[in-house]
């Protein structure tokens, strides 16, 4: 005999599945200003751009030249592999023709891309990294893609993206796809961090968490400890502690994206330390460091370079790179402490015996 559902669950269920990402977001205005409709149809596109990217990510391994590298060497000085290209142009297509945005600038292309049909009255540039924890692509582990919404400021005719040139607090919106066994999309307009999963047989981003908040401290630590002896005194003191005192534990995807989400809802601490080959770190600050750091502040977290408020760096270039600290507010502040007592035992100690 067939259960009749009582009629609140019944309701609620298909409230939960009518909240789509674009409704959401006009929710979050409480308006239907013609910001929050900018808003709400932008991240109507990027759902789109992240719905094409996992639809060719769960089938990578079957098609022909959709995986390995393209024989490229990007901008970072990294070698390109095909689904780079894949979700860069995807990030480009899924905008044409839409008013909305004017500017796209990505990990995968030295200066910004336009979209002239758009710029007359495209008010904003999405800043993004179409793939993140590219290592992870030919072995099918989780990968992501990072976003950034800016407002455009000037025409910037020269092409040199001066105007986005500009702390994290410019940002009026940042999030992230993370492509795992399930497809989630994770994005703040700066009030609150809201968690939606792709339906594939709906094919909508529902609703399934608002208002994350990030543990105030987690057992996880994430990091590559494969660059121990590259790092500063400070860093290596903080991974000895957390090696002799019970209750830590290691995890590391090599995707930014995963390591994030993890800690976002177990809470943690995730760290990229400048290295001696690269002080000014690996993750770049304008689509990688900047739109996580605007995610965890809004979940009661904390970001920073380890001395600086991550959101406070103002970059000097678009593809600038920063050390990166994030996670839980116990956390971070337990690996700023390490930095400080070790700058001041520095700054104390003769200059004839200084490292
Ligand atoms: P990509 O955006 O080019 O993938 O680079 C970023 C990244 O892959 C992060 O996702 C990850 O946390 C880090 O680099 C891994 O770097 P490493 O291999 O040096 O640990």
């Amino acid at each position: 005999m067939a259960t009749v559902e009582p009629a609140d669950t019944h309701q609620y269920a298909l409230d939960r599945d009518c909240t789509t990402l674009s409704r959401h977001v006009l929710q979050q205005f409480q308006s239907f200003s013609p910001e929050a409709q900018d808003i709400s149809a932008i991240m109507n596109r990027l759902a789109l751009a992240g719905k094409l990217i996992s639809r060719r990510l769960s089938r990578a391994g079957l098609m022909d030249n959709a995986l390995g590298f393209t024989g490229e060497v990007n901008v970072q000085g990294e070698s390109v592999k095909k689904m780079d290209v894949y979700a860069n142009e995807v990030f480009i297509s899924v905008f044409k023709q839409s008013g909305l945005v004017c500017r796209l600038a990505s990990e995968e292309m030295e200066k910004p891309y336009y979209i002239p049909e758009n710029c007359p009255i495209g008010r904003y540039t999405l800043l993004y990294d179409p793939i993140d924890g590219s290592s992870n692509v030919d072995i099918n582990l989780n990968v992501g893609s990072i976003f950034s919404i800016r407002q455009q400021e000037g025409d910037d005719l020269d092409g040199e993206a001066r105007d986005l040139l500009q702390h994290g607090r410019k940002q009026i919106a940042a999030g992230y796809i993370l492509y795992g066994p399930s497809t989630v999309l994770v994005y703040s307009i700066g009030r609150g961090v809201h968690s939606f999963i792709l339906d594939p047989s709906l094919g909508e981003f529902i609703l399934v968490q608002e208002n994350i908040q990030i543990p105030e401290h987690g057992p996880v630590y994430s990091v590559n400890e494969g660059n121990y002896w590259q790092w500063e005194e400070s860093f290596r003191e903080y991974i000895r502690y957390v090696h002799r005192h019970e209750g830590y534990t290691s995890r590391y995807s090599g995707a930014l994206v995963g390591d994030f989400h993890r800690i976002l809802l177990q809470g943690g601490v995730f760290l990229y330390p400048g290295t001696t080959k690269k002080p000014e770190g690996k993750l770049r600050l304008l689509y990688e460091t900047a739109p996580l750091a605007f995610l965890i502040e809004q979940a009661g977290g904390k970001a920073s370079t380890g001395t600086q408020t991550l959101l406070d760096v103002v970059p000097e270039k678009l593809h600038a790179r920063t050390p990166l600290v994030i996670g839980s507010q116990e956390d971070v502040k337990l690996v700023e402490s390490f930095i400080d007592d070790w700058m001041r035992r520095e700054a104390e100690m003769p200059a004839s015996l200084k490292s």
